[in-house]
């Protein structure tokens, strides 16, 4: 593939859910040895370190969310720090709890906008993520993302969301846990989403090409979110919400490398991993893998045509 200026970006967000740990994320990364695994395939890489929340209220006492202010503030510095690396690279954003995703998508997206380009969100996960504010009954914030950057409302005190991501460009793969106020919404909603049982019953490619397909086809920007628990536990056990029946490494890896494949992706998350859980650091293994996948890294070449 084309060499690329990979952008590191640490994103410690541990405020999107109660369970702290995934603040230790980025630099789990770095151990594991993302950016010489980029660098070995061609990229040039920088690091911009660790960044903190923008300065924010001091937490409501009244909430049922949990730590509100503090996934504003990063809210706000992730949106900034997403729009101004889209121009000269292509951000990687280490997490850091999915929360940390309110930012990056929104900030990407205005980034689209400006670029008079559509933006698409692929999105790996156990969770759908679409709550908002009044439909989470955990207060979790890292369920909401997707709620957020598609406009659904409700979510006082955030930055406003200037370019919502229309649903139609938004593509779920690997749900097995919804709850059932994000579920009835989907299913009125225009997002495409693919549950565990249809991976298991057609596979992980059908669905990820035409979901390509139609990003290439419309000349769009292609985000990826890749939360640790679209993993099957027993390869990727350092998460907070394991759920198990996730998908395999192989059908990790085959769908990082027909996103490589396609030449679309422009932005990535990668999210949920709490090193606390880890074994000897085999999760973030795993997943500076799939990143280097999604990069390049493969054993062959293999002429492209379509994606499948
Ligand atoms: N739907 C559940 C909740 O809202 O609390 C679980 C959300 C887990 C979100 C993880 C990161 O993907
Ligand atoms: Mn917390
Ligand atoms: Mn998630
Ligand atoms: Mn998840």
């Amino acid at each position: 593939m084309n060499a690329k200026h990979c952008i590191l970006i640490g994103a410690p967000v541990d405020s999107g859910k109660r369970r702290a740990g995934c603040l230790m994320g980025p630099d789990a990364y770095r151990t594991a040895g993302l950016a010489e695994a980029l660098t070995d395939l061609g990229h040039t890489v920088e690091d911009l370190g660790n960044l903190t929340p923008a300065s924010h209220p001091t937490e409501p006492g009244d909430s049922h969310l949990h730590q509100p202010s503090k996934t504003v503030g990063w809210t706000h510095r992730l949106i900034r720090t997403a729009e101004e690396t889209m121009p000269r690279g292509l951000p990687i954003f280490l997490g850091g709890d999915h929360a940390l995703a309110l930012g990056s998508v929104a900030g990407v997206a205005n980034h689209a906008a400006k670029e008079e380009r559509p933006l698409f969100v692929l999105w790996l996960d156990a969770h759908s993520d679409f709550h908002t504010p009044e439909t989470s009954g955990s207060g979790n914030l890292h369920g909401t993302p997707l709620g957020y950057v598609t406009g659904r409302g409700g979510f006082a005190g955030f930055p406003v969301v200037t370019n919502p991501v229309p649903q139609e460009n938004i593509c779920i793969i690997g749900l097995r846990s919804v709850d059932n106020a994000e579920r009835d919404a989907l299913q009125n909603s225009q997002i495409r989403f693919h549950d565990m049982r249809e991976i298991d019953e057609s596979g992980i490619a059908k669905p990820l090409a035409a979901f390509l397909e139609t990003v290439a086809e419309h000349n769009g920007l292609l985000h990826v979110s890749l939360d640790v628990d679209f993993l099957d536990p027993s390869i990727a056990p350092a998460v907070g919400t394991t759920v198990p029946g996730g998908a395999t490494i192989r059908e990790g890896h085959l769908a990082m490398e027909m996103i490589c494949d396609s030449g679309l992706m422009t932005s990535l998350d990668l999210v949920e991993l709490n090193p606390f859980l880890d074994e000897r650091g085999r999760t973030a293994q795993v997943m500076v893998d799939l990143a280097a996948s999604s990069l390049g890294r493969r054993v062959f070449d293999r002429p492209t045509r379509s994606f499948l």
